[in-house]
């Protein structure tokens, strides 16, 4: 069986929630940094997956989009034994595909939408827009913290699963826009269970020399990016 490629980018969320994966599953992939900004690689990107966004896997010749797809193609063909991130009983699975989806629609997207709203020139900014992302954010945080409150360690219980590798990138640039609020006491422990789990330690540490071209970098603690280290 030959090796996937991932085409990825080590700041991009999406790509680290995969690379998270990546490492909890003991899967080795042919990585390929992609810089969308280059419109060659963009060009072959866009033949490769039409809608354009990272990350893609692209197995036995195979283009796989999104990355909860990616990742349980990735558990189903590729990983080593006994690990898995999505779980085999129906209703369980249900769950962490569930939270996954929360993650990405209400964590992720927002933030993805504040952080283009820093790309844009200063006139064309969207108050409204980051208005609404913001309070997205707010309402998301307030969800988690309330279903942390039973003193489950991984949103989705005691076993760490494909949510947890969402929730990680999105809540870990998320903050850099809207801080946690000092009451919401599960969601910043859960938060810094999620630093300190070695995938996610790792794929942190691997993004660190790109914190740097980061929009939202004014926002993101000292232990991650020091701009007088640049
Ligand atoms: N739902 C998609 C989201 C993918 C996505 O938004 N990727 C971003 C990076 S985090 C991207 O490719 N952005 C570049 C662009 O939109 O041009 C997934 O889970 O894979």
């Amino acid at each position: 069986m030959a090796t996937p490629t991932l085409h990825y980018h080590p700041l991009s969320s999406c790509s680290q929630k995969v690379l998270i994966a990546l490492d909890v599953l003991g899967v080795e992939v042919d990585r390929q940094l992609l810089n969308l900004g280059d419109p060659a690689e963009r060009a072959a990107h866009l033949e490769r997956w039409p809608i354009g966004k990272m990350p893609v896997l692209v197995d036995e010749g195979r283009p796989l989009p999104e990355t909860s797809i990616i990742i349980e193609h990735l558990q189903r063909h590729h990983a080593a034994s006994g690990r898995v991130l999505i779980p085999a009983d129906p209703d369980a699975a249900l769950d962490v595909r569930l939270w996954d989806r929360l993650f990405d629609f209400y964590v992720m997207t927002p933030m993805q939408a504040l952080t283009a709203d820093l790309l844009r020139p200063e006139g064309e900014r969207d108050a409204t827009g980051i208005a609404r992302a913001r309070q997205g954010l707010s309402t998301a945080y307030a969800l988690i913290d309330h279903r942390l409150s039973d003193g489950r360690p991984w949103v989705c219980g005691a076993a760490f699963s494909m949510a947890d590798c969402a929730a990680a990138p999105a809540l870990f640039y998320a903050v850099t826009y809207v801080p946690l609020a000092p009451q919401q006491l599960h969601l910043a422990a859960y938060f810094e269970r999620l630093l300190a789990h070695p995938s996610v330690a790792l794929t942190i540490e691997q993004a660190k020399p790109w914190f740097r071209f980061y929009p939202g970098r004014a926002g993101l603690s000292r232990r991650f990016h020091d701009p007088a280290g640049h």
